[in-house]
């Protein structure tokens, strides 16, 4: 789309007039990238229908930017930027990724050293031209060949569930000083992002200096990148960067809306401003110079006539279109939860007895467990085979006794193993003993869409397999999905009441969320697990909750916020053309 283009010509001009000294213009330049944002039509629409007459109307653009849109429809270019871009010829955009690199400093750094890219900057660190600097230093130095070593090591983002209970940990640490008033980890980790760039942290404190004083020394920061009265950064020894912001108690809710973001979604809801005759930026919701909302998130959204859309759905995927006609659906929440259906034990090599595993999801307001051992095919995670299954059996009927006065029941499942042509690792014979069974591919990723296709479906359609185990396979920032064709899983899924997983251990998180969305709109029904080895794993569906909200998933469409007698009924329906 030309808006996006042209936006981003518009930022690196702003950044080279900077540069350059020039007052007042690189603002104009951003504001105007931010109007182009902000634009439902393509400027290339506008212009064929209004002529360069109508690229003025529109707000933040003037008489000399607007020439310059023009200029970029007719030739593809803007001399301007060609022009200016001679003066600074280097890979802003890379440049700036390094944390401490602004546009200016990349200019000093142009000037006297060459330096182009992120290639150059690494190997002028290297030979320590950079530290002889003035205006740099051995520091700064330092910083720069970490702050390189950081973009190349994780390409810049961290998986969910790596950071999460740290930011937990940090969020506690905070909010317990008496100086801190309100606090709310946001952006992409409010958001529940699978992997997220950084964490931005908001407080309304009494006392800022001692607040940045703790954040900079708490355990794990390795670096403090900044810090100054309103914002501090830091380096965590885990590989990410915390944000910290200060802002006042008025402003605080429309600093959560705004650095929750996401960028898109916020750029939609300015707009809707806009259109209101309104301006809202961080500091509140104003009409001219009137502040009319900015102390939470709810009246903001309700100024503008909106529902407060749950932070993990805004991505501009619908949401404010819905949430401006109060449509929005009820999401499922943690507390909704009544069980887990996978769950590993000591029979199959796990760490955990059946009775310790029941008493933990008991201890979570469980009113069920599945315990879902592995079955022969894994045998080097001692998978059970059908004389292990009955042991298994006889202790979980022994512990059901005893939990069925607290109104507690334990299912027995099983975890087995997709063949390559689709058959499971144990018989059917087998199965029907069961309560319910987990499918899964666990081997042989590497099939062709249309073999990989046929295996799944084969499996979803032995009546005995009740839910298919993490199925695409992908493991974050380690493994693709393998191929397969998704709709056609859905078709069948819905065909044969098949459950999809979406599994919450920290390195799936699988289904993933676009997929999730998929299922909740076709009517497939969904259940989120934890795939839990160890009692401790069980907290792990908070970030499953987490993906489903992502997908959009309500209450109704996760099997395992059904009551005990509700989800028997699931396993049955699925069993119905079973002999
Ligand atoms: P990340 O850190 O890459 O996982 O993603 P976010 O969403 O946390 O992004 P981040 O840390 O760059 O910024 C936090 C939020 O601040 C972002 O979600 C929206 C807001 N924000 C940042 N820059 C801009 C901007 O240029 N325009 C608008 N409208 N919002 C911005
Ligand atoms: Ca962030
Ligand atoms: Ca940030």
């Amino acid at each position: 789309m030309n808006n996006s283009e042209i936006a981003k010509i518009f930022r690196e001009i702003a950044d080279i007039l900077e540069v350059r000294e020039i007052p007042h213009k690189p603002q104009a330049y951003r504001r105007a990238a931010l109007a182009l944002e902000g634009l439902e039509e393509d400027v290339a629409d506008i212009y064929a229908k209004g002529g360069k007459r109508a690229l003025e109307e529109i707000p933040g653009i003037g008489k000399s930017l607007a020439e310059k849109i023009e200029e970029f429809l007719l030739s593809g270019k803007i001399k301007k930027y060609e022009e200016l871009k001679k003066e600074l010829p280097v890979n802003l955009e890379e440049l700036t990724q390094v944390e401490g690199l602004g546009p200016k400093r990349v200019y000093v750094l142009y000037k006297k050293l060459g330096i182009k890219n992120l290639e150059d900057l690494e190997k002028a660190a290297k030979e320590h031209k950079i530290a002889k600097l003035e205006g740099f230093g051995p520091k700064s130095e330092e910083n720069i060949l970490q702050g390189i070593e950081f973009l190349k090591k994780s390409k810049g983002r961290i998986p969910l569930g790596v950071v999460y209970p740290i930011v937990q940990k940090v969020k506690k640490v905070l909010s317990n000083l008496k100086e801190v008033k309100k606090i709310e980890v946001v952006g992409s980790f409010r958001r529940r992002k699978e992997t997220v760039g950084d964490i931005d942290i908001l407080v309304v404190t009494s006392n800022p200096e001692k607040v940045m004083d703790v954040f900079c020394s708490l355990e794990g920061v390795v670096k403090v990148w900044g810090r100054g009265p309103k914002k501090a950064s830091v380096h965590m020894k885990e590989g990410f960067d915390m944000d910290l912001r200060v802002t006042d108690k008025e402003s605080f809710g429309a600093s959560l809306q705004y650095f929750t973001g996401s960028k898109a979604h916020n750029i939609a809801v300015r707009k809707i401003a806009i259109s209101k005759g309104l301006k809202l930026n961080e500091y509140g919701l104003f009409k001219g110079e009137k502040k009319i909302a900015g102390a939470t998130e709810e009246e903001i959204y309700q100024k503008l006539g909106m529902q407060v859309p749950p932070p993990e759905i805004r991505e501009d995927q619908g949401e404010v279109e819905l949430a401006l006609k109060h449509q929005l659906p009820k999401l499922v929440e943690l507390k909704d939860i009544k069980g887990d259906l996978h769950v590993h034990s000591n029979f199959d090599g796990g760490v955990d007895s059946i009775e310790t595993l029941a008493l933990k999801a008991q201890e979570l307001g469980y009113q069920y467990l599945g315990i879902s051992d592995h079955t022969k095919f894994l045998r080097i995670e001692r998978g059970l085979d059908e004389k292990q299954l009955e042991e298994e059996r006889k202790e979980i009927d022994k512990l059901n006794l005893k939990f069925k006065k607290i109104g507690f029941k334990i299912f027995q499942g099983a975890e087995v193993n997709i063949l390559r042509d689709g058959t499971l690792d144990i018989s059917d014979k087998a199965l029907a003993k069961l309560d319910y069974v987990i499918a899964g591919v666990h081997s042989n990723f590497n099939m062709s869409e249309k073999e990989m296709t046929a295996r799944i479906k084969r499996a979803m359609k032995n009546p005995y397999v009740t839910i298919i185990a993490h199925p695409t396979g992908r493991l974050i920032q380690k493994r693709e999905s393998y191929n397969f064709d998704f709709e056609e899983i859905l078709k069948t899924a819905k065909a044969t009441n098949t459950i999809l997983e979406i599994n919450s251990s920290p390195e799936r998180l699988d289904l993933p969320d676009k997929y999730i969305r998929f299922c909740v709109e076709q009517g497939v029904k969904l259940v989120i697990n934890t795939d839990t080895h160890h009692w401790q794993h069980l907290r792990y569906m908070e970030l499953g909750v987490g993906q489903a909200r992502r997908g959009w998933a309500k209450k109704e469409d996760i099997i395992n916020t059904y009551s005990t007698s509700e989800i028997e009924k699931v396993f049955k329906l699925k069993r119905k053309n079973a002999n």
